[in-house]
């Protein structure tokens, strides 16, 4: 058995958990926050056959698509009389962050 792990974007969730959920998979969405932009992004995680973990990549390349957005950096520590310009910094966000971890055993008690 296996667990997959997806980091997907929060408007991405509700579909992707929709597809699963359609050819009856089992799967938690956790809401997560990502360290680098700091703003929500949802888990969704899933236990499964090992036969099945090809199907469920498909369903999150199916539903899950990149984006670009732009941040603005942190500015700089300055001297008196120095001038910074901030320019935005373009950053892309998935479609999907997938780990697939083996799972030692499962338990419905
Ligand atoms: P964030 O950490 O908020 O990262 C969002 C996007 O910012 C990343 O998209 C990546 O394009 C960029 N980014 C992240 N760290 C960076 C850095 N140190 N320098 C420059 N750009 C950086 P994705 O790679 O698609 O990741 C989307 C989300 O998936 C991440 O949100 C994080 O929540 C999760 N994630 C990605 N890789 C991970 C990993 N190895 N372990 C755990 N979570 C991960």
């Amino acid at each position: 058995m296996k667990l997959v792990i997806a980091i997907v974007h929060s408007e991405d969730a509700g579909a992707l958990v929709d597809a699963l959920t359609d050819k009856d998979y089992r799967v938690t969405r956790l809401h997560s926050t990502g360290g680098f932009l700091k703003q929500n992004n949802a888990t969704v995680m899933l236990g499964v056959e090992e036969a099945q973990v090809e199907d469920v990549l498909g369903l999150i390349r199916e539903t899950c698509h990149s984006r670009s957005q732009y941040i603005n950096p942190m500015p700089p520590i300055m001297e008196p009389g120095e001038f910074y310009m901030p320019y935005p910094v373009e950053v892309t966000f998935g479609g999907a962050t997938v780990f697939v971890v083996d799972v030692a055993r499962q338990e419905r008690l």
